[in-house]
Parts: C-alpha cells; sequence; structure tokens
C-alpha cells in the first residue's frame, strides 16, 4: 500500500480524532492527537513562541460548518492558529485545514497587483488603468452579453455588492456561483416540499436524535466537526446509518453501513419507504395535520418494484440492510437525516433530495429537535452567497426576479434610475459554458469572482475551448489560478484574514470573519474593489460604503431573514441563525416548527420514481467513475496546496480501484494507469483499496494537473442544472505490460 495512504488511513480514525480529542499541528508529516486545555495549532512544539502577540477570533475560511478560530499574530503577520473555545458550533477544536488555514495566507506567490494581458503575457499595472480598460469594456457590450460569477468563498457584503454591481450596472441578469455545482438540487427540491431550501436543524442539535441517516456525506472528511456530533449522539445511544458506494472513514464509524452502486439513491429510499409504510411505522398524525399528496407517495413507494429483493438487484444491497435500515430510521424517538454531494450531484439530484424530504415527513421527523433534513453546505459561504441572491432567478432574500413588485423594490431601495436587469431569469453557470460552446454570440463578456472553473467544471476539456470564446474576461482571486490563464484583467483580492465581514454556515448562522493583518501588495477587499469600479463606471452614489458594517446594514434593511440581525450580534460567539425577522429576536435553530413556509403551511410529498444516471458504464468503458474529496484538501487546491502540513499528508491525484478488479486486471498498489471516459483521459497512480465497491472507482477533484474533470460529464439535472459529478462510465488501463 502506498505508505502516504496508510497514514491517512491511520490518522482517519474518526473516533479519536473527534472524541473530544483536540487536533494539535506538527509539521512532522503527521497529525497528533493530544488530550489537553491550550494547544498553539500549527506551531511545531505546540507552544507559543515567547514573543508578543495577539489573537483575533474569526471563522474557518474553508467549509460550510463554520468553526470559529483565532488567528495568531505576531508583529502584524499572521503565524498560526489557537482554538476558541466559546463557539457552539467546534467548542474549540478543530479539523486539519481549520487549524493550517494560516499557512497560505503569506504564500509568496499571492497576487498582489493587477495584472493585464498584453497578447501572451501579463503586464503588471495599476488599479487606475485596469480599472479604466475593464470600464471600457464593460460599457461596450449589452447586459444579456454579460455574465457575473459570484464567491462562496467571500463575505455576505460581498456578494451583496457583486449581486447589485451586477444587476445594477452591469443589468445583467446572468449572475450565478458554484452552488449551483453543489446544492442547487437541494435549494430547489426542498423548495418544493418545504418552502424553503435551507438546512432545517442545527449542527448542536444532531445530539439530540435517536438515528442519524447520513446519506452521501463523507461527513467525518468533510464536515469533520459535524462528524464529532454523530459520535457524539452515538455516546447518548443513538444509532447511526450510512450509505454510500464507499466505504468511507465515516462509514466506519456507522451502525449500519450500506454500500451501494452511485446513483440508486431514489430505489433505495423509495425501498425504505415501502417498508416503513407496509410495516405502519409512519407517523399517521403528522401526514394528516402538515403534509399534502401523501395518495401519490403511497402509490408509488409501494410498487413491486420497490420491494427490497427487486432493489437489491439495482442497487447491490442486501434486502435485510434495506429492511433494517428503514426500522431503524422510522422507528427512533427522533431521527435527523444528514446529506450532501452524494445526493445532489446527479442528473435526478432534485429527485433525490425530494425522496430525502419525502422520508423525513413521511416519519414526522422534521420541525423538532433531533430530527430533520440536513443538506450540509460546503463552502464557507455558499448559503450566505444564495441569501444574498447571487443565483440567477432570486434577489436578496430569495425574493423572485420575475416578480415586478420585487424589482421596483430594489431598483428604488438601491437607487438605480429606472428597471434593473431584465425580469427573466438568467442563466445558470453550466448553461453559460455550454452556450459559450454552442452559441458563443450570446455570451462575450466575463467577470468572475473567487471561483476556478477551469478545475471545477464537468468536462473540463470542452470547458477550455469554450472559455476561449469569451471576449473579455476579468478574474478576481487571491492567487494566479488555471482560470487566469484565460484572463484579460486578474484582480487581487485580499483573503478572508484581511477583512471583515460576515459568512453564514450550513445551519444558517450568521458569524463574523476579523481582519488579522494587511494584505499583500496592493491586494484590497473585494467589496472595495466592486465599488471602486461602480464609482468608476458612474455609481459612485449607489456604492457609498466605508466599511463592511454599512453594508451588513443595508442587507439588514433588504433581506427579510437577516432583518433583525446587527452587526454587533455577528461578533458574538455563535452569532445569530436566520430567519431573524425583527430586533430582538433569537434567531431561528429549527425551522418548520409550527408550519411548513408553503402556501397553506403543509409540507408537499412529490412521488418520484428510480432513474438511471445519464452515463451508465458499458462494454467500452466498464468502471463507474465517482469523484468527491479528501480531508487534507480543499476543493480545486488552490489555498490547501499552499499548506505544508497538508501537502506532507497527500499532494497528489490518485484513482481509488476494488481490490478485484485491480487483481483481475493485474494492477498493482501505486502503478501508474490510464484512465479514459468519452470525454478525455488522465494517467495517475491506482490505490487498490477493499472499501470500494467491485465495478466502481473513485477519484478526488483537486488536483489540477491530473483534474478528475476532465473525465466527468456535463449532463445536468434538468431542474437545477447540477452536473452529474457523482456518475460516469469510464476504461482502466495498465500502461506498463510486464
Ligand atoms: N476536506 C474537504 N472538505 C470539504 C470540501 C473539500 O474540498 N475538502 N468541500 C466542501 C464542499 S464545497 C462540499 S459541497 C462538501 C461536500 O461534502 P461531501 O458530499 O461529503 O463530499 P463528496 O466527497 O463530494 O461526496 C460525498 C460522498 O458521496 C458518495 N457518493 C458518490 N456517489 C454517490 C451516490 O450516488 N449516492 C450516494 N448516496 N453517495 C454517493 C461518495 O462516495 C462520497 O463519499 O464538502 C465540503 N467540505
Ligand atoms: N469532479 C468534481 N468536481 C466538482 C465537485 C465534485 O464533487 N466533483 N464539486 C463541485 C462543488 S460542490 C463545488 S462547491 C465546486 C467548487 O468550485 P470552485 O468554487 O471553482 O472551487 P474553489 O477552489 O473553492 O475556488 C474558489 C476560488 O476562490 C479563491 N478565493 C479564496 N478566497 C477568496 C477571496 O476572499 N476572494 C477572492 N476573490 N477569491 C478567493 C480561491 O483561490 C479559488 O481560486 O467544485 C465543483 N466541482
Ligand atoms: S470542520 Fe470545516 S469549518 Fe471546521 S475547521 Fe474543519 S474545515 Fe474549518
Ligand atoms: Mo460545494
Amino acid at each position: 500500500m502506498n505508505p502516504v495512504y496508510q497514514k491517512v488511513q491511520k490518522v482517519l480514525i474518526p473516533s479519536e480524532i473527534l472524541r473530544g480529542h483536540h487536533l494539535c499541528g506538527s509539521t512532522k508529516n503527521h497529525l497528533v492527537l493530544q488530550e489537553g486545555h491550550y494547544h498553539s495549532y500549527g506551531y511545531e512544539d505546540n507552544h507559543l513562541p515567547e514573543m508578543e502577540y495577539k489573537q483575533v477570533t474569526t471563522t474557518c475560511p474553508y467549509c460550510g460548518t463554520g468553526c470559529s478560530l483565532n488567528l495568531v499574530v505576531t508583529d502584524n503577520v499572521i503565524s498560526g492558529t489557537a482554538p476558541h473555545y466559546r463557539s457552539p458550533v467546534n467548542e474549540g477544536k478543530l479539523c486539519p485545514k481549520g487549524t493550517y488555514s494560516w499557512q497560505f495566507i503569506n504564500s509568496r506567490d499571492r497576487l498582489k497587483k493587477p495584472l493585464i494581458r498584453k497578447g501572451d503575457v501579463f503586464i503588471e499595472s495599476d488599479y487606475a488603468d485596469a480599472y479604466a480598460l475593464i470600464a471600457e469594456q464593460f460599457r461596450y457590450y449589452r447586459p444579456d452579453e454579460i455574465a457575473v460569477l459570484s464567491s462562496a468563498r467571500c463575505t455576505n457584503e460581498e456578494n451583496y455588492i457583486m449581486g447589485k454591481f451586477a444587476r445594477g450596472v452591469l443589468r445583467t441578469r446572468h449572475i450565478d456561483h458554484c452552488a449551483r455545482l453543489c446544492h442547487s438540487s437541494t435549494i430547489a427540491g426542498l423548495s418544493m416540499c418545504f418552502g424553503n431550501g435551507a438546512m432545517t436543524n442545527s449542527i448542536p442539535d444532531i445530539t439530540e436524535s435517536g438515528c442519524i441517516f447520513c446519506l452521501g456525506s463523507n461527513t467525518f472528511e468533510q464536515h469533520p466537526l459535524v462528524g464529532r456530533r454523530i459520535i457524539q449522539a452515538q455516546k447518548k445511544g443513538a444509532t447511526f446509518i450510512y450509505a454510500d458506494p464507499r466505504y468511507t472513514p465515516t462509514a466506519r464509524q456507522a451502525d449500519l453501513s450500506i454500500q451501494f452502486y452511485s446513483g440508486g439513491d431514489v430505489a433505495l429510499l423509495n425501498c425504505m419507504m415501502g417498508e416503513i409504510i407496509r410495516n405502519e411505522w409512519t407517523d399517521a398524525d403528522f401526514i394528516r395535520d402538515h403534509t399534502r399528496d401523501y395518495e401519490n407517495l403511497r402509490k408509488v413507494v409501494l410498487q413491486r418494484r420497490y420491494l427490497p429483493e427487486n432493489v437489491r438487484k439495482t442497487t447491490g444491497v442486501p434486502a435485510e440492510q434495506l429492511k433494517a435500515a428503514a426500522q431503524l430510521y422510522s422507528t427512533a424517538k427522533t431521527a435527523t437525516i444528514l446529506y450532501s454531494m452524494g445526493v445532489t450531484q446527479h442528473t435526478v439530484g432534485v429527485d433525490n433530495v425530494k425522496s430525502v424530504a419525502n422520508l423525513a415527513m413521511l416519519t414526522g421527523n422534521i420541525g423538532k429537535p433531533g430530527s430533520g433534513v440536513n443538506a450540509l453546505r460546503g463552502q464557507n459561504n455558499v448559503q450566505g452567497a444564495c441569501d444574498m441572491g447571487c443565483l440567477p432567478n432570486v434577489f436578496p432574500g430569495y425574493q423572485k426576479v420575475t416578480d415586478g413588485r420585487v424589482h421596483k423594490f430594489f431598483s428604488d431601495s438601491w437607487g438605480f434610475p429606472g428597471p434593473i436587469s431584465d425580469p427573466r431569469p438568467g442563466y445558470e453557470i453550466t448553461t453559460m459554458f455550454r452556450l459559450l460552446l454552442d452559441r458563443p454570440w450570446e455570451i462575450k463578456c466575463m467577470y468572475l469572482m473567487g471561483e476556478n472553473p477551469l478545475v471545477s467544471e464537468p468536462d473540463l476539456n470542452s470547458v477550455e475551448d469554450a472559455i476561449q470564446n469569451l471576449e473579455f474576461l476579468v478574474v478576481q482571486d487571491i492567487f494566479f489560478t488555471e482560470t487566469c490563464r484565460y484572463a484579460d484583467v486578474v484582480l487581487p483580492a485580499a483573503c478572508y484574514a484581511e477583512k471583515n465581514g460576515t459568512q453564514t454556515n450550513t445551519e444558517r448562522r450568521v458569524q463574523r470573519i476579523r481582519k488579522a493583518q494587511e494584505p499583500p501588495g496592493e491586494a484590497k477587499p473585494d467589496w472595495q474593489i466592486i465599488c471602486e469600479l461602480a464609482d468608476i463606471m458612474g455609481y459612485g452614489d449607489q456604492f457609498p460604503y466605508q466599511s463592511e458594517e454599512e453594508i451588513f446594514q443595508e442587507i439588514s434593511s433588504t433581506v427579510p431573514q437577516y432583518a433583525g440581525i446587527t452587526w454587533n450580534q455577528t461578533g458574538q460567539p455563535g452569532g445569530v441563525q436566520w430567519p431573524c425577522p425583527e430586533r430582538g429576536h433569537p434567531g431561528t435553530p429549527i425551522l418548520y416548527t409550527d408550519r411548513f413556509e408553503t402556501p397553506d403551511g403543509r409540507g408537499i410529498f412529490h412521488a418520484v420514481e428510480y432513474k438511471a444516471p445519464h452515463e451508465m458504464p458499458d462494454e467500452s468503458y466498464p468502471f463507474l467513475f465517482t469523484t468527491g474529496r479528501i480531508i487534507w484538501h480543499w476543493q480545486t487546491g488552490t489555498m490547501t496546496r499552499r499548506s505544508k502540513n497538508l501537502t506532507d499528508e497527500v499532494n497528489e491525484a490518485y484513482i481509488e480501484l476494488n481490490a478485484d478488479d485491480a487483481r483481475e486486471m493485474g494492477i498493482r498498489e501505486g502503478e501508474i494507469v490510464r484512465i479514459t471516459s468519452r470525454r478525455g483521459e488522465l494517467t495517475c497512480p491506482a490505490r487498490v483499496v477493499k472499501n470500494i465497491m467491485k465495478g466502481v472507482t473513485f477519484m478526488p477533484f483537486h488536483f489540477a494537473e491530473c483534474a478528475a474533470n476532465r473525465l466527468t460529464s456535463d449532463a445536468y439535472d434538468p431542474v437545477a442544472k447540477i452536473p452529474e459529478y457523482k456518475v460516469c462510465a469510464v476504461r482502466v488501463e495498465r500502461i506498463r505490460g510486464d
């Protein structure tokens, strides 16, 4: 076995990581687990050096869990992290990424000046020239020819300002961000069933649950401090059921682990619901008093095709496991569902989400402690970027662009003369890139902040062709990314530790990030860059802000869910959870305690049938290829791959192969293999593992030089437009013939 992987497996014993131990930094290539009261994370000797330092409390820049931490600042430079104990989210604990979240900040290759393309090279320039060029180009294109990508890495204030700039200054309706690639199925699916697309309960609330059903979320690697709550619940007697095609570190902690073929979720969930109905384990009172359209669901899930014996054939799951899961979930005192990308990133992503919602309503597991449908949001501020309206169909606060009154409200309160942006919904990211290829005359100019589509989009080979059809591209980032290579102007942004603001975690908790050092060179906070551009374009009056706090005040006046939240409250440990409709309101840890947010207050069952994924293995491409993440790295790797401790753990791409498949093909551990799909080809080392089903392969997508997305398919869900990152077909071959 590859020595690096052995190490990963050793460290990832979740019970050890998460049962109240502190994770401490060490530069000796591994993570040290130690109990104790105080550790200076990130220091080699686990002691703060004896010099003057200050600590600045902030929120982790990585995942949607939203852990608090202290940045340690010595001589005005960030030099480590230390625990912040008072957050109800993480109570002082951090995962490796949070622990080392300081290491990329002062990388020598941070962007420090605006760059302007001259032929094939970039020339360092100043803001005056860069802004003049951008303003000239932005004025030149018609609103419908311009697309904007906002950023789940940036603050609420920055996303709000970007939305206002896109709709008010550029007057374009085409604005989106990476939520499209992530939980757009959740927003669409849960809105249809419950009236709102957000996580229903809270992270600490998981410990109240009698049964945790975790589906398509590798929680211990991707939301480790949510994983800690699962263990706490188990200690109090809860049962933990896990369903994933792979036997992940999360699976190891489960009481019942169900392994199945990617794409089988609807079949699995319908089967469980059939069992629950046949055994009368439903919550009949809840169904009668709080829901609609139950009969449709009943009819569908009771069909023969969803009997456990039949579903076994589609999913590969033994009938006993399906029956046990149904019983454990529905007969627990309260049960919660945690899910993430294994559910959403499918051509049937919205159907999957509706199915999850059906299961919760069927058993009355919603609107009370320890229950809920808990979509674990990915990026630190993806919830906030959605709340701020950086989506093509809504203004801030999910107010529909198609509603004339909403339009008028925003053009009046934002102070733009006349109507702002076209009232039709704009294009989604996935549609933008497809149009760039198929109808390049439609979108010609793009302003992209804090996204790296040239690694994260599906079918990268096509995306590389598509992006070259843009006539003018502005990229605003903290590093010179793969996407920057195609830019005409690159603007240098301040990172999370160099600016103030708020971000909203997966449980709708609005918390503060704080400035701990100056940005490098001439880098500036994103909101400031956008405001300066707006000013140059003649809209200074609409963007008069002197601070992040002023922007936040405007947010609370236009976003109903944030109406009662004050800047001060966001700076308290734990912040505030929206909806917080008026001043003095304590915030809302659990949604739908009285009624759903549908017009009649009832949850709506949506019966769905199982449909196979878009591309399934066949003779030419016999393996199912699924992609995702590992604990050490973040998305396209721009930050974590500049962190020594994290790259010391893993720093290259690999493909996981089932041990029997590998043996049949004569592939050994660590051997370089060729992987081919209908869209591209890669070579990388094989990791031969027992914890993946036969016929299934897995690859993390973090490594640009060997990007999994060269192989993935851009087939997407018809409603959410989310790509099917979790299923396509590949061929795996040996390269050396010995
Ligand atoms: N370390 C780390 N943490 C992260 C991130 C990161 O890059 N690195 N990214 C953040 C972001 S943006 C997000 S969205 C989240 C994502 O968090 P997760 O969704 O937990 O992460 P993934 O690895 O994409 O996928 C989760 C699991 O889905 C399984 N899966 C694959 N196909 C299927 C299927 O058809 N059905 C089911 N039920 N499961 C399937 C995979 O085997 C995988 O274990 O993580 C966040 N946290
Ligand atoms: N194959 C495969 N592909 C996937 C997925 C998968 O599961 N499989 N998952 C998808 C999902 S869920 C997601 S969320 C996307 C993520 O896709 P992206 O959003 O493209 O990925 P990130 O690496 O998070 O890119 C964020 C960029 O923001 C920059 N940045 C960080 N902080 C700041 C800041 O303060 N200001 C500015 N201006 N820039 C900043 C970073 O340097 C980085 O370049 O990937 C998707 N792609
Ligand atoms: S669990 Fe998420 S928010 Fe918490 S430290 Fe890890 S990456 Fe940061
Ligand atoms: Mo995501």
